[in-house]
């Protein structure tokens, strides 16, 4: 039998869930004293920490695990290197001085065991926006001090959404820093997430993304990136949907900007189709479907799409091999797979 020839790029996946049993025991807690205002928590972690389903307790057990089980399912998928991202809702559910210290010690492990697995990991810091200037500082020291790549915000935090200034310093720190914010989902915030529930829409299956993307939205309508213009922010799930909206976007804003019609709507710098194109990255997670990946690589380049499998929550083998098969040029799959990444994480 003939070797296969070797694969011409590494496969780097951007968008990896991970957590230390320290935080699922608070989660557990949570889930226990029902101590929180957050229907999306108990939704998503009910779920996994009652370990109601086979699927459920599996996911709680790889979720934790950073050793031999995750580092063999990576080799069983051809995955070379996963990028890890603190799980949602990660410590923005938590008070400030408990988040605080828990992103700390998070980072610090995370840094512990990508130290041992320097080729097979790389990782984001958490932070606590609950406290803006320490996530700030977190944030400069997960970079500088111990060599993370950028920072996971899982979408809001306690009903409350990153366009209000008083969370700047967090961009004004990634931008100084020159690294990415990673905006990944979370379930829909307290206000919105009702008629999600009723219909079990909270989760992956759609209130993600228009969390997530209404989260992006509002960053844009703000004037985020006027205000800091080099800031790069990553979402997952190709853009939660926003591709798909660019013209309608564009259109309608330029109405609402003309009508004057509220305070929390300024004239911007360019149209947010613009900073879609200029400041954003999107990752693949949970969308490995050719139609959409090609579609979004034609709106916004073959340089700002890159893969992510979002283990271990979709952890399925035939997805490598279809991402594999995008009709990609040699240079433009090594890209979407490896240097897109290498050069947006400096990995
Ligand atoms: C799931 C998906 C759960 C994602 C997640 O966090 C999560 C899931 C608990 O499918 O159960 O972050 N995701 O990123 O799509
Ligand atoms: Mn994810």
């Amino acid at each position: 039998m003939s070797t296969p020839p070797p694969r011409a790029y590494k496969r780097i996946a951007t968008e990896e869930a991970w957590a230390t049993p320290e935080l699922i025991q608070h989660y557990v807690k949570i889930l226990e004293t029902r101590s929180i205002n957050d229907p999306g928590f108990y939704s998503l972690w009910g779920f996994f920490g009652k370990s109601q389903t086979p699927r459920a307790r599996d996911l709680f057990e790889r979720v934790q695990d950073l050793g031999e089980r995750r580092l063999s399912d990576m080799d069983a998928t051809g995955i070379d290197m996963q990028l890890l991202l603190l799980t949602a809702p990660g410590v923005q559910v938590f008070d400030a001085a408990t988040a605080t210290a828990l992103a700390i010690s998070t980072n610090d492990q995370l840094t512990a065991t990508i130290r041992q697995h320097p080729s097979r990991y790389a990782g984001l810091a958490a932070v606590a926006p609950q406290a803006p200037q320490a996530a700030a500082k977190e944030l400069e020291r997960s970079v500088n001090q111990l060599g993370l790549k950028g920072v996971v915000i899982n979408s809001h935090t306690q009903g409350e959404y990153l366009d209000d200034e008083k969370f700047w310093d967090i961009f004004a720190a990634a931008e100084a820093l020159d690294v990415p914010v990673y905006i990944h989902p979370n379930t829909p915030s307290p206000q919105m997430i009702a008629p999600f529930l009723s219909r079990c829409l909270d989760a992956g299956i759609y209130g993600f993304a228009a969390e997530t993307g209404l989260h992006a939205l509002r960053l844009i309508v703000s004037g985020v990136f006027d205000r800091f213009p080099k800031l790069k922010v990553v979402l997952g799930h190709l853009g939660e949907g926003l591709p798909y909206w660019l013209y309608r976007i564009d259109f309608m804003h330029a109405g609402i900007v003309r009508s004057n019609r509220s305070e929390g709507v300024k004239p911007l710098k360019k149209k947010p189709s613009d900073y879609l194109r200029e400041n954003f990255y999107y990752t693949t997670s949970g969308m490995p479907w050719e139609p959409s990946i090609s579609f979004v690589q034609k709106l916004m380049g073959h340089d700002r799409v890159m893969y992510a499998m979002d283990y271990p929550y979709q952890y399925v083998a035939e997805e490598v091999t279809a991402m594999d098969n995008l009709p990609l040029s040699a240079e433009q799959k090594k890209m979407f797979f490896q240097t897109n990444a290498e050069t947006l994480f400096k990995l």
